[in-house]
């Protein structure tokens, strides 16, 4: 076991679930791989690069059989530096409010950064032709996800407008090097902007048609329900379909509980809003935000990426909480508490981030 692998949090060996801890994510504005976090509801299929294929069919002119020889052939390549965010990112925030059953706690480490390169799927479609009637994009991988009823292989869908939009990707790089299995390679869809469930792994076949795809993973699950829900008594498109990643942030430095000395304190966490709003402005706080000082933000990756801030707080001796808030383009600011996004499913905690330090005086 490497030192990268030693630094995740596991939820589950198989399938393979974990988290990298707040100080890896602090380390590098476009996450390491062997450290970005792996989200599967199956086993990972292994797929020889030189054996994958992809169909392209459904409502288009010319459907398309495509090896990973004709994706770099036929298509311009392209890169993106893109987010990926789980729905379930911060879980962890709303289980303390009110237990969730079911799903894992994730903590602060189910979201990370890279450098995608392969092509573009508007170029894709356009060399397929989508009839006019076509609204969604669905894609279907071959890994077999137990929890969904009933069992089936992975898959979701996305609009066609998202689809076409230059962004949304077929990747076979990441940060440079060959996509890993654990990632989704050989091939994988990353649509930027939107929650990491769509970004399906392996992908084989991409469907265009006139609704969205009727997978487990876009009508049950990955779906916002009220409050109130009785999860036993749940239908089929109940709620609605999570689809661009919600604004959010987080602190990455110091660590939760960590004891440090009081004074002077830099502070160092992301801020996100997916789709097309960018982030316009972090305050960080240690009084509880009574009071808030601004963050500086750090180098702007591009729209589809998180952004670094950091800050210089003076931190009083004794237990103190750092809290963060983050404002888009939109001039929408993350919610307070975890209490007013809590959800039978527990996505999308997008609440106000904290970290509780212990800072001491130093020793004369
Ligand atoms: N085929 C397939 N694609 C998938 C998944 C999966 O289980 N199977 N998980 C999805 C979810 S929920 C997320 S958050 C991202 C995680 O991507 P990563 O493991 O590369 O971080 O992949 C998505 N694509
Ligand atoms: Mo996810």
């Amino acid at each position: 076991m490497t030192t990268t692998e030693r630094a995740m949090v596991v939820h589950q060996q198989e399938p393979y679930n974990a988290e990298p801890p707040r100080s890896a994510l602090a380390e590098s504005v476009v996450t390491p791989v062997g450290v970005f976090y792996g989200r599967n509801h199956g086993t990972m299929p292994r797929i020889e690069p030189q054996d994958w294929r992809l169909q392209v069919d459904g409502m288009v002119d010319r459907p398309l059989e495509l090896s990973l020889a004709d994706l770099k052939d036929r298509f311009a390549h392209r890169e993106v530096v893109a987010t990926l965010q789980c729905a379930g990112n911060r879980r962890a925030g709303l289980m303390a409010v009110r237990d969730i059953p079911g799903q894992h706690p994730w903590g602060p480490g189910a979201t990370s950064t890279a450098r995608w390169g392969g092509v573009s799927l508007a170029d894709v479609l356009a060399a397929a032709g989508l009839q006019p009637g076509a609204t969604d994009i669905a894609f279907a991988a071959p890994d077999v996800a137990p929890e969904a009823s009933p069992p089936q292989t992975y898959g979701a869908s996305i609009s066609v407008a998202k689809a076409t939009a230059g962004e949304t990707m077929l990747v076979w790089e990441m940060n440079g090097e060959p996509l890993p299995v654990a990632h989704g390679g050989p091939v994988r869809v990353v649509v930027p902007g939107h929650i990491g469930a769509r970004s399906v792994k392996w992908v084989e076949r991409i469907t265009a048609q006139g609704r969205p795809s009727d997978n487990f993973f876009q009508t049950s699950a990955y779906r916002l329900l009220p409050a109130d829900t009785d999860l036993s008594r749940t239908r089929v498109g109940d709620g609605f379909p999570l689809t661009a990643v919600a604004l959010n942030s987080d602190i990455l430095r110091p660590d939760d509980h960590a004891v440090l000395p009081s004074g002077p304190t830099r502070v160092l966490g992301y801020a996100y809003a997916g789709d097309d709003r960018g982030i316009s402005r972090v305050d960080v706080s240690v009084d509880g935000g009574r009071s808030w000082q601004q963050a500086e933000l750090e180098a702007d990756l591009g729209p589809w990426a998180w952004r670094f801030w950091h800050a210089t707080v003076g931190l009083p001796a004794g237990e103190v909480t750092i809290t963060a808030r983050a404002w888009d383009t939109t001039a929408a600011l993350q919610p307070e508490h975890p209490e007013s996004v809590w959800n039978p499913k527990g996505y999308i905690n997008n609440a106000w981030p904290t970290v509780t330090v212990t800072a001491c005086d130093a020793v004369a």
